[in-house]
């Protein structure tokens, strides 16, 4: 290692530019985003974004999108990469999750936490021109080099989409490994490597045939080439519940789980804490379960009062409050996802 560059709490994404003379950090326990001059390493400016996940820079080098997991107010956030300021925000509906600029420059395309499609955002008005179906619980959106082929792994059914990134049509599916996180797509637009975080290996597609060519097998819980907060820990491997075959339903939003009394249930469902506020008395216990299609936790915001460790799709956990008080919560993996549990 040749430096080591203190950026703050919970850095998550990095992005370089293309001329390679800034790194950019997502800062997303400081609330900004970070760019280091990579020849000297020092940081050269910070932009304020509220918890900033991921980055995606034009290929002119002239604009960062971050996407902001800000609670109740999502966004992306829009920042001049010369001078360091924030020159707009898109507002959202859900988190947005990844994302890239689309192969012509005019749009960027992302994923949104609850939302099964790539919705493609036009840059010169800032609107929402197109949302691409995708299977369950869509992640990272990529183009292959010649920008002929747009992909997005699906965690949810295990598949790497693929469509037009002009027409914006959804043009096929190919089965991948379990949970699949990110995709990288060789210099010759052939193949495209998916991580499959659940699997714990690397699917090696064919883009020209549609299938998978090889299945490598990596080691625990590949993500990215950066590990990121929330990689699951070899020790809760054995706690995670098998892949379901397909995407979990829902649950309605509004309904307990079968079997638990009133106000001590919680799903998480759609990337939220259903009520995202419970109340129970002192000695009663809480029971989360998860309907999603992705590991989430239930942890407390100390991290001593509880903590579920991964719940796999269909998992639950249960916990009793002896003690009256007022406690926050999150998600590790997901740390946008918060509730809120009171006890009197
Ligand atoms: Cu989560």
């Amino acid at each position: 290692m040749a430096a080591s560059i203190e950026v703050g709490t919970t850095p998550h994404g990095l992005a370089i530019t293309p001329d390679g003379s800034l790194v950019l950090v997502a800062g997303f326990g400081t609330n900004q985003v970070e760019a280091i001059d990579t020849g000297s390493n020092q940081l050269v400016w910070q932009a304020p974004v509220p918890q900033p996940h991921n980055l995606a820079i034009t290929a002119d080098g002239q604009t960062v999108y971050a996407a902001s997991q800000k609670q109740d107010a999502p966004s992306l956030a829009i920042i001049d990469i010369p001078s360091g300021t924030l020159t707009g925000s898109v507002p959202l509906d859900h988190a947005p999750r990844a994302l890239n600029v689309g192969p012509d420059g005019g749009e960027v395309f992302f994923t949104q936490a609850g939302v099964d499609s790539v919705q493609v955002l036009d840059r010169g008005s800032n609107q929402i021109v197109a949302r691409i179906p995708t299977g369950a619980s869509p992640h990272h959106p990529l183009f292959t080099p010649d920008g002929k082929v747009g992909l997005v792994v699906a965690q949810g059914p295990g598949e790497l989409d693929l469509f037009d990134p002009v027409t914006y049509a959804r043009t096929g599916s190919v089965k991948v490994g379990d949970m699949p996180h990110w995709i990288a797509a060789s210099s010759d637009n052939q193949v495209a490597y998916v991580t499959n975080e659940k699997s714990n290996d690397v699917s090696v597609v064919d883009l020209g045939t549609m299938t998978v060519a090889t299945t490598i097998p990596v080691g625990n819980a590949p993500r990215k080439i950066v590990l990121q907060p929330g990689a699951v820990p070899l020790a809760n491997d054995h706690q995670m519940a098998p892949a379901p075959q397909a995407p979990a339903p829902q649950a309605p939003a509004s309904v307990a789980a079968p079997g638990q009394g009133p106000g001590t249930a919680v799903s998480i469902a759609g990337f939220a804490f259903v009520p995202s506020t419970i109340t129970v008395a002192a000695g009663q216990s809480i029971t989360w379960t998860n309907t999603d299609p992705v590991a989430h936790t239930s942890t407390s915001d100390d991290r001593t009062s509880w903590d579920s460790g991964d719940l796999g799709p269909h998992a639950s956990f249960s916990t009793t409050f002896a003690q009256p008080g007022t406690y926050a919560y999150h998600c590790t993996i997901h740390p946008f996802i918060r509730g809120t549990v009171i006890v009197k």
